[in-house]
Protein backbone atom coordinates (compact mmCIF):
# COMPACT_ATOMS: atom_id res chain seq x y z
CA UNK A 1 0.00 0.00 0.00
CA UNK A 2 0.52 3.73 0.53
CA UNK A 3 3.13 3.39 2.74
CA UNK A 4 5.09 0.62 2.16
CA UNK A 5 5.67 2.02 -1.57
CA UNK A 6 6.78 5.03 0.10
CA UNK A 7 9.68 3.58 2.37
CA UNK A 8 10.55 1.73 -0.57
CA UNK A 9 10.92 4.66 -2.39
CA UNK A 10 12.99 6.21 0.27
CA UNK A 11 15.09 3.39 0.19
CA UNK A 12 15.83 3.25 -3.86
CA UNK A 13 16.92 7.30 -3.09
CA UNK A 14 19.15 6.37 -0.08
CA UNK A 15 21.05 3.62 -2.02
CA UNK A 16 21.08 6.68 -5.19
CA UNK A 17 23.94 8.75 -3.37
CA UNK A 18 23.66 11.08 -6.48
CA UNK A 19 20.38 12.35 -5.45
CA UNK A 20 20.26 13.87 -2.11
CA UNK A 21 17.41 13.29 0.08
CA UNK A 22 16.86 16.91 1.50
CA UNK A 23 17.25 20.25 0.36
CA UNK A 24 18.74 22.79 2.60
CA UNK A 25 17.06 26.16 2.86
CA UNK A 26 19.68 27.82 4.81
CA UNK A 27 19.76 31.94 3.40
CA UNK A 28 23.71 31.87 3.40
CA UNK A 29 23.83 28.75 1.32
CA UNK A 30 22.39 30.61 -1.46
CA UNK A 31 23.98 34.02 -0.81
CA UNK A 32 25.82 34.38 -4.38
CA UNK A 33 25.48 36.52 -7.43
CA UNK A 34 21.77 37.07 -9.13
CA UNK A 35 21.28 34.24 -11.26
CA UNK A 36 19.93 34.37 -14.90
CA UNK A 37 16.89 35.39 -14.80
CA UNK A 38 15.14 35.68 -18.60
CA UNK A 39 12.87 39.06 -18.82
CA UNK A 40 9.52 37.84 -18.65
CA UNK A 41 7.02 37.86 -21.78
CA UNK A 42 3.25 37.37 -21.58
CA UNK A 43 2.04 34.81 -23.68
CA UNK A 44 -1.68 34.95 -23.23
CA UNK A 45 -4.12 35.90 -20.90
CA UNK A 46 -7.59 34.77 -19.94
CA UNK A 47 -10.61 35.52 -17.44
CA UNK A 48 -12.34 33.62 -14.69
CA UNK A 49 -16.14 35.60 -14.67
CA UNK A 50 -18.59 36.44 -11.57
CA UNK A 51 -19.24 32.83 -11.81
CA UNK A 52 -15.81 31.58 -11.93
CA UNK A 53 -16.07 30.69 -15.81
CA UNK A 54 -13.45 30.54 -17.77
CA UNK A 55 -12.49 32.84 -20.89
CA UNK A 56 -9.70 32.41 -23.15
CA UNK A 57 -10.03 36.26 -23.39
CA UNK A 58 -9.47 39.77 -21.29
CA UNK A 59 -12.70 40.75 -20.33
CA UNK A 60 -11.91 40.95 -16.59
CA UNK A 61 -8.48 43.31 -17.42
CA UNK A 62 -9.30 46.62 -15.33
CA UNK A 63 -7.38 49.62 -16.08
CA UNK A 64 -5.47 51.41 -13.30
CA UNK A 65 -7.04 54.83 -12.50
CA UNK A 66 -5.57 56.08 -9.49
CA UNK A 67 -6.85 59.75 -8.19
CA UNK A 68 -5.40 63.43 -9.53
CA UNK A 69 -2.84 63.15 -6.61
CA UNK A 70 -0.75 60.66 -4.08
CA UNK A 71 -1.30 63.12 -1.19
CA UNK A 72 -3.19 62.57 2.43
CA UNK A 73 -7.17 61.51 2.06
CA UNK A 74 -8.47 60.41 -1.20
CA UNK A 75 -11.29 59.46 0.74
CA UNK A 76 -11.88 55.74 0.12
CA UNK A 77 -13.31 53.64 2.92
CA UNK A 78 -12.44 50.73 2.45
CA UNK A 79 -15.39 48.72 4.90
CA UNK A 80 -18.28 50.01 2.68
CA UNK A 81 -20.21 46.87 0.70
CA UNK A 82 -18.82 44.02 3.28
CA UNK A 83 -21.87 43.30 4.67
CA UNK A 84 -24.15 43.75 1.57
CA UNK A 85 -21.75 44.15 -1.59
CA UNK A 86 -19.75 41.00 -1.16
CA UNK A 87 -19.84 38.15 -3.09
CA UNK A 88 -17.26 35.72 -1.69
CA UNK A 89 -15.17 32.61 -3.83
CA UNK A 90 -15.73 29.18 -2.45
CA UNK A 91 -12.69 28.73 -0.64
CA UNK A 92 -13.44 25.23 -0.15
CA UNK A 93 -12.98 24.36 -3.77
CA UNK A 94 -9.39 23.24 -4.65
CA UNK A 95 -9.14 24.31 -8.20
CA UNK A 96 -5.54 23.09 -8.30
CA UNK A 97 -4.27 24.32 -12.16
CA UNK A 98 -7.68 23.39 -13.66
CA UNK A 99 -8.02 27.23 -15.04
CA UNK A 100 -4.17 27.35 -16.41
CA UNK A 101 -4.35 23.48 -17.44
CA UNK A 102 -7.81 24.79 -19.65
CA UNK A 103 -5.22 27.58 -21.12
CA UNK A 104 -2.66 25.14 -21.96
CA UNK A 105 -4.79 22.80 -23.63
CA UNK A 106 -6.56 25.29 -25.52
CA UNK A 107 -2.79 26.83 -27.03
CA UNK A 108 -0.92 23.75 -27.06
CA UNK A 109 0.09 24.15 -30.57
CA UNK A 110 1.69 27.34 -30.15
CA UNK A 111 3.83 25.99 -27.32
CA UNK A 112 4.48 22.73 -28.75
CA UNK A 113 8.78 22.00 -28.81
CA UNK A 114 10.40 20.29 -31.90
CA UNK A 115 9.68 16.60 -31.22
CA UNK A 116 13.28 15.13 -30.54
CA UNK A 117 13.86 16.85 -26.53
CA UNK A 118 10.72 14.41 -25.80
CA UNK A 119 8.93 17.18 -24.28
CA UNK A 120 5.52 17.99 -25.45
CA UNK A 121 5.25 21.29 -24.42
CA UNK A 122 8.45 23.21 -24.69
CA UNK A 123 9.04 24.79 -21.42
CA UNK A 124 10.12 22.24 -18.26
CA UNK A 125 7.98 23.69 -15.48
CA UNK A 126 4.47 24.47 -15.34
CA UNK A 127 2.76 26.18 -12.40
CA UNK A 128 0.83 28.89 -10.70
CA UNK A 129 2.61 32.24 -10.18
CA UNK A 130 2.25 32.39 -6.67
CA UNK A 131 3.63 28.80 -6.15
CA UNK A 132 6.98 30.35 -7.23
CA UNK A 133 6.09 33.10 -4.80
CA UNK A 134 6.07 31.26 -1.66
CA UNK A 135 9.21 29.13 -2.82
CA UNK A 136 11.24 32.64 -3.46
CA UNK A 137 10.49 33.60 0.47
CA UNK A 138 11.06 30.19 1.92
CA UNK A 139 14.75 30.94 3.20
CA UNK A 140 12.94 33.56 5.13
CA UNK A 141 10.14 32.27 5.90
CA UNK A 142 9.35 31.74 9.79
CA UNK A 143 5.64 31.12 9.82
CA UNK A 144 3.55 29.43 7.01
CA UNK A 145 4.91 25.60 5.78
CA UNK A 146 4.15 24.76 2.54
CA UNK A 147 2.90 21.27 0.05
CA UNK A 148 3.80 21.34 -3.35
CA UNK A 149 2.73 17.97 -5.66
CA UNK A 150 4.61 17.67 -8.89
CA UNK A 151 4.21 15.89 -11.83
CA UNK A 152 6.32 14.41 -14.75
CA UNK A 153 3.97 14.32 -17.86
CA UNK A 154 5.16 14.24 -21.45
CA UNK A 155 8.70 16.67 -20.49
CA UNK A 156 6.64 18.64 -18.72
CA UNK A 157 7.08 19.29 -14.58
CA UNK A 158 3.92 20.23 -13.02
CA UNK A 159 3.44 22.19 -10.20
CA UNK A 160 0.41 22.36 -7.86
CA UNK A 161 0.20 23.10 -4.18
CA UNK A 162 -1.73 21.43 -1.28
CA UNK A 163 -3.04 23.20 1.49
CA UNK A 164 -1.36 22.12 4.76
CA UNK A 165 -3.53 21.24 7.72
CA UNK A 166 -2.17 24.60 9.82
CA UNK A 167 -3.33 26.41 6.91
CA UNK A 168 -6.89 24.79 6.29
CA UNK A 169 -7.42 25.47 9.92
CA UNK A 170 -6.74 29.47 9.40
CA UNK A 171 -8.58 29.21 6.98
CA UNK A 172 -11.49 27.90 8.65
CA UNK A 173 -10.86 29.78 11.84
CA UNK A 174 -10.03 32.85 10.11
CA UNK A 175 -11.11 35.67 12.88
CA UNK A 176 -13.60 38.27 11.38
CA UNK A 177 -11.23 40.81 11.76
CA UNK A 178 -9.32 39.08 9.40
CA UNK A 179 -11.91 38.70 6.65
CA UNK A 180 -12.60 42.16 6.75
CA UNK A 181 -8.98 42.76 6.28
CA UNK A 182 -9.24 40.73 2.49
CA UNK A 183 -12.51 42.66 1.89
CA UNK A 184 -10.58 45.74 2.14
CA UNK A 185 -7.51 44.77 -0.33
CA UNK A 186 -9.88 44.08 -2.96
CA UNK A 187 -12.31 46.93 -2.10
CA UNK A 188 -9.23 49.51 -2.83
CA UNK A 189 -9.13 47.84 -6.60
CA UNK A 190 -12.64 49.15 -6.68
CA UNK A 191 -11.49 52.67 -5.91
CA UNK A 192 -8.74 52.63 -8.15
CA UNK A 193 -9.83 50.71 -11.48
CA UNK A 194 -11.98 51.48 -13.98
CA UNK A 195 -13.59 49.14 -16.46
CA UNK A 196 -12.36 50.98 -19.67
CA UNK A 197 -8.98 52.54 -20.47
CA UNK A 198 -10.44 56.26 -19.74
CA UNK A 199 -12.98 55.18 -17.33
CA UNK A 200 -13.22 56.33 -13.85
CA UNK A 201 -13.57 54.18 -11.30
CA UNK A 202 -17.45 53.12 -9.77
CA UNK A 203 -16.90 51.75 -6.02
CA UNK A 204 -20.87 51.07 -6.04
CA UNK A 205 -20.67 47.41 -7.05
CA UNK A 206 -20.37 44.58 -5.62
CA UNK A 207 -16.92 43.15 -4.53
CA UNK A 208 -16.79 39.76 -6.17
CA UNK A 209 -13.83 37.58 -5.51
CA UNK A 210 -14.64 35.14 -8.30
CA UNK A 211 -13.76 37.61 -10.97
CA UNK A 212 -9.95 37.81 -12.03
CA UNK A 213 -8.09 38.32 -15.15
CA UNK A 214 -4.67 35.96 -15.69
CA UNK A 215 -1.86 36.42 -17.51
CA UNK A 216 0.25 33.76 -18.51
CA UNK A 217 3.83 34.11 -18.38
CA UNK A 218 7.22 32.28 -20.32
CA UNK A 219 10.87 32.81 -18.90
CA UNK A 220 13.79 31.14 -17.64
CA UNK A 221 15.42 30.69 -14.23
CA UNK A 222 19.37 29.62 -14.99
CA UNK A 223 18.94 26.51 -16.84
CA UNK A 224 14.75 25.97 -16.21
CA UNK A 225 12.65 27.02 -18.85
CA UNK A 226 9.15 27.86 -16.91
CA UNK A 227 5.90 28.74 -18.17
CA UNK A 228 3.63 29.85 -15.45
CA UNK A 229 0.34 32.25 -14.30
CA UNK A 230 -0.96 34.82 -12.37
CA UNK A 231 -3.60 36.87 -11.32
CA UNK A 232 -3.35 40.61 -12.68
CA UNK A 233 -5.17 43.56 -10.56
CA UNK A 234 -4.91 46.21 -13.83
CA UNK A 235 -2.74 47.48 -16.49
CA UNK A 236 -2.01 51.15 -16.36
CA UNK A 237 -3.01 52.51 -19.79
CA UNK A 238 -0.75 55.57 -19.17
CA UNK A 239 2.63 53.36 -17.78
CA UNK A 240 5.92 54.43 -19.17
CA UNK A 241 6.49 50.83 -20.27
CA UNK A 242 3.16 50.50 -22.58
CA UNK A 243 3.68 46.70 -23.01
CA UNK A 244 2.37 43.53 -21.04
CA UNK A 245 3.67 42.49 -18.40
CA UNK A 246 5.63 45.72 -18.01
CA UNK A 247 2.51 47.67 -18.15
CA UNK A 248 0.37 45.52 -15.45
CA UNK A 249 0.28 47.31 -11.78
CA UNK A 250 -0.36 45.13 -8.62
CA UNK A 251 -2.38 46.60 -6.17
CA UNK A 252 -1.77 46.03 -2.13
CA UNK A 253 -3.26 47.74 0.93
CA UNK A 254 -0.97 47.76 4.40
CA UNK A 255 -1.57 49.24 7.78
CA UNK A 256 -0.58 53.14 7.64
CA UNK A 257 3.36 53.10 9.10
CA UNK A 258 3.88 56.08 11.54
CA UNK A 259 8.10 55.46 12.55
CA UNK A 260 10.96 54.63 11.10
CA UNK A 261 11.07 50.95 12.60
CA UNK A 262 7.69 50.13 11.39
CA UNK A 263 8.85 51.03 7.80
CA UNK A 264 11.57 48.93 8.39
CA UNK A 265 9.98 45.81 9.69
CA UNK A 266 7.30 46.49 6.52
CA UNK A 267 10.43 46.04 4.20
CA UNK A 268 11.90 43.07 6.24
CA UNK A 269 8.66 41.31 6.68
CA UNK A 270 6.05 42.42 3.85
CA UNK A 271 8.08 43.65 0.96
CA UNK A 272 9.93 40.70 0.25
CA UNK A 273 6.41 38.64 -0.73
CA UNK A 274 5.41 42.13 -2.58
CA UNK A 275 8.58 42.09 -4.60
CA UNK A 276 8.65 38.07 -5.31
CA UNK A 277 5.06 38.36 -6.57
CA UNK A 278 5.43 41.09 -8.95
CA UNK A 279 9.37 40.38 -10.15
CA UNK A 280 8.91 36.70 -11.15
CA UNK A 281 5.76 37.84 -14.17
CA UNK A 282 7.45 41.57 -14.21
CA UNK A 283 5.23 43.59 -13.32
CA UNK A 284 6.79 47.09 -12.80
CA UNK A 285 4.51 48.94 -10.11
CA UNK A 286 2.87 48.19 -7.11
CA UNK A 287 0.74 50.13 -5.62
CA UNK A 288 0.21 50.23 -1.84
CA UNK A 289 -2.77 51.94 -0.22
CA UNK A 290 -2.18 52.75 3.27
CA UNK A 291 -4.86 51.92 5.87
CA UNK A 292 -5.67 54.42 8.58
CA UNK A 293 -7.40 53.24 11.84
CA UNK A 294 -11.17 53.85 11.05
CA UNK A 295 -10.59 51.94 7.50
CA UNK A 296 -9.97 54.92 4.94
CA UNK A 297 -7.15 55.44 2.85
CA UNK A 298 -4.89 57.32 4.17
CA UNK A 299 -2.34 57.58 1.15
CA UNK A 300 -1.17 56.03 -1.81
CA UNK A 301 2.61 55.02 -2.53
CA UNK A 302 3.89 53.79 -5.49
CA UNK A 303 7.15 50.94 -5.39
CA UNK A 304 9.15 50.27 -8.71
CA UNK A 305 10.03 46.59 -8.61
CA UNK A 306 13.30 46.75 -9.88
CA UNK A 307 14.00 49.53 -7.18
CA UNK A 308 12.80 47.67 -4.33
CA UNK A 309 16.54 46.00 -4.21
CA UNK A 310 17.86 49.35 -3.58
CA UNK A 311 15.93 49.93 -0.67
CA UNK A 312 16.17 47.13 1.18
CA UNK A 313 19.76 47.08 0.78
CA UNK A 314 20.73 49.59 3.43
CA UNK A 315 19.54 47.53 6.06
CA UNK A 316 21.72 44.81 6.02
CA UNK A 317 20.33 41.97 8.07
CA UNK A 318 17.25 42.34 5.23
CA UNK A 319 16.66 39.78 2.70
CA UNK A 320 18.32 39.28 -0.41
CA UNK A 321 16.68 39.01 -4.09
CA UNK A 322 19.62 36.43 -5.14
CA UNK A 323 19.30 34.24 -2.20
CA UNK A 324 15.42 33.61 -3.25
CA UNK A 325 15.75 33.87 -6.87
CA UNK A 326 19.00 30.99 -6.06
CA UNK A 327 16.81 28.91 -3.78
CA UNK A 328 13.95 28.40 -5.92
CA UNK A 329 17.01 27.51 -9.13
CA UNK A 330 17.89 25.32 -6.70
CA UNK A 331 14.67 23.84 -5.53
CA UNK A 332 13.51 23.71 -9.42
CA UNK A 333 16.96 21.59 -9.99
CA UNK A 334 16.22 19.47 -6.93
CA UNK A 335 12.28 19.10 -8.39
CA UNK A 336 13.99 17.56 -11.75
CA UNK A 337 16.99 15.00 -9.56
CA UNK A 338 13.86 13.38 -7.84
CA UNK A 339 11.04 13.14 -10.31
CA UNK A 340 12.27 11.33 -13.62
CA UNK A 341 9.11 8.64 -14.20
CA UNK A 342 6.96 10.18 -16.61
CA UNK A 343 3.32 9.58 -15.39
CA UNK A 344 0.59 12.13 -14.88
CA UNK A 345 -0.32 9.26 -11.66
CA UNK A 346 2.42 9.48 -9.76
CA UNK A 347 2.90 12.41 -7.24
CA UNK A 348 5.91 13.46 -5.69
CA UNK A 349 5.13 15.60 -2.56
CA UNK A 350 7.81 18.26 -1.24
CA UNK A 351 6.77 19.43 1.62
CA UNK A 352 8.46 22.34 4.16
CA UNK A 353 8.14 23.69 7.33
CA UNK A 354 10.17 26.63 8.91
CA UNK A 355 13.04 25.19 10.73
CA UNK A 356 13.62 22.13 8.52
CA UNK A 357 15.11 21.24 5.12
CA UNK A 358 12.55 20.59 2.36
CA UNK A 359 11.49 16.99 2.03
CA UNK A 360 9.31 14.63 -0.05
CA UNK A 361 7.36 11.40 -0.13
CA UNK A 362 6.08 9.94 -3.20
CA UNK A 363 2.73 8.79 -4.03
CA UNK A 364 1.01 6.31 -6.86
CA UNK A 365 -2.48 6.66 -8.10
CA UNK A 366 -3.53 8.44 -4.63
CA UNK A 367 -5.64 11.57 -3.57
CA UNK A 368 -2.61 13.73 -4.67
CA UNK A 369 -2.75 12.83 -8.13
CA UNK A 370 -3.46 16.48 -9.24
CA UNK A 371 -3.53 16.25 -13.58
CA UNK A 372 -6.84 15.45 -14.23
CA UNK A 373 -7.96 12.85 -17.09
CA UNK A 374 -9.39 15.40 -19.54
CA UNK A 375 -5.66 17.38 -19.50
CA UNK A 376 -4.25 13.96 -20.32
CA UNK A 377 -6.36 13.20 -22.62
CA UNK A 378 -6.28 16.64 -24.68
CA UNK A 379 -2.65 16.50 -24.65
CA UNK A 380 -2.06 12.87 -25.77
CA UNK A 381 -4.13 12.70 -29.33
O1 LIG B 1 -6.38 26.44 -5.41
C1 LIG B 1 -5.44 26.95 -4.87
N1 LIG B 1 -4.77 26.33 -3.92
C2 LIG B 1 -4.99 28.31 -5.26
C3 LIG B 1 -5.59 28.92 -6.32
C4 LIG B 1 -3.91 28.97 -4.51
C5 LIG B 1 -3.53 30.24 -5.05
C6 LIG B 1 -4.18 30.79 -6.12
N2 LIG B 1 -5.20 30.14 -6.74
C7 LIG B 1 -5.84 30.70 -7.89
C8 LIG B 1 -6.52 32.01 -7.64
O2 LIG B 1 -7.84 31.87 -7.30
C9 LIG B 1 -6.36 32.69 -8.99
O3 LIG B 1 -7.26 32.23 -9.94
O4 LIG B 1 -4.82 31.00 -8.78
C10 LIG B 1 -5.03 32.27 -9.37
C11 LIG B 1 -4.05 33.31 -8.89
O5 LIG B 1 -2.88 32.76 -8.92
P1 LIG B 1 -1.57 33.55 -8.51
O6 LIG B 1 -1.58 34.89 -9.12
O7 LIG B 1 -0.50 32.62 -8.80
O8 LIG B 1 -1.77 33.72 -6.92
P2 LIG B 1 -1.13 34.78 -5.94
O9 LIG B 1 0.04 35.49 -6.51
O10 LIG B 1 -0.97 34.07 -4.65
O11 LIG B 1 -2.32 35.80 -5.73
C12 LIG B 1 -2.61 36.84 -6.64
C13 LIG B 1 -4.00 37.36 -6.35
C14 LIG B 1 -4.19 37.78 -4.90
O12 LIG B 1 -3.80 39.12 -4.75
P3 LIG B 1 -3.00 39.62 -3.43
O13 LIG B 1 -2.77 41.07 -3.65
O14 LIG B 1 -3.87 39.27 -2.28
O15 LIG B 1 -1.69 38.82 -3.44
O16 LIG B 1 -4.97 36.37 -6.61
C15 LIG B 1 -6.00 36.45 -5.64
C16 LIG B 1 -5.67 37.60 -4.71
O17 LIG B 1 -6.37 38.74 -5.14
N3 LIG B 1 -6.03 35.17 -4.97
C17 LIG B 1 -7.13 34.46 -4.82
N4 LIG B 1 -8.38 34.71 -5.18
C18 LIG B 1 -9.30 33.78 -4.87
N5 LIG B 1 -9.00 32.62 -4.23
C19 LIG B 1 -6.74 33.29 -4.14
C20 LIG B 1 -7.74 32.34 -3.84
N6 LIG B 1 -7.44 31.20 -3.20
N7 LIG B 1 -5.42 33.32 -3.92
C21 LIG B 1 -5.03 34.47 -4.43
CA1 LIG C 1 -3.36 42.58 -5.21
Amino acid sequence: DEDAREESAVKSQRSNAKTPLTLPITPSRYDAPFPFYRRPAEVGRFSLDSQRCYHGDARQLRYYAPPPTEGPSPGFDLRDGYRDRYVQRDESIREGLEHLLQWIAQNQKQLQAAEEKGQLLNTDFVTWRGHLTKVLTTPYEKQDGWLLAVSLFRGTLYISEFETESARKQREQRPELLKELTYMGYKFEHYVCADTPDGIPDPTGVVNTNEGFCTVIRTRLGTHSLLFSGEVDCTDPRSPWPDPPSCYVELKTSKVMHSPAQRKSFYRHKMIKWWAQSFLPGVSRIVAGYRGPDGSVVGLETFETMKIFQLIREDPSCWKPAVCMNFCAAFLSFVKKVVTEDNPKLVHLFAWEPGHPVSFTVHRDSEYTFLPDWYVEALSS
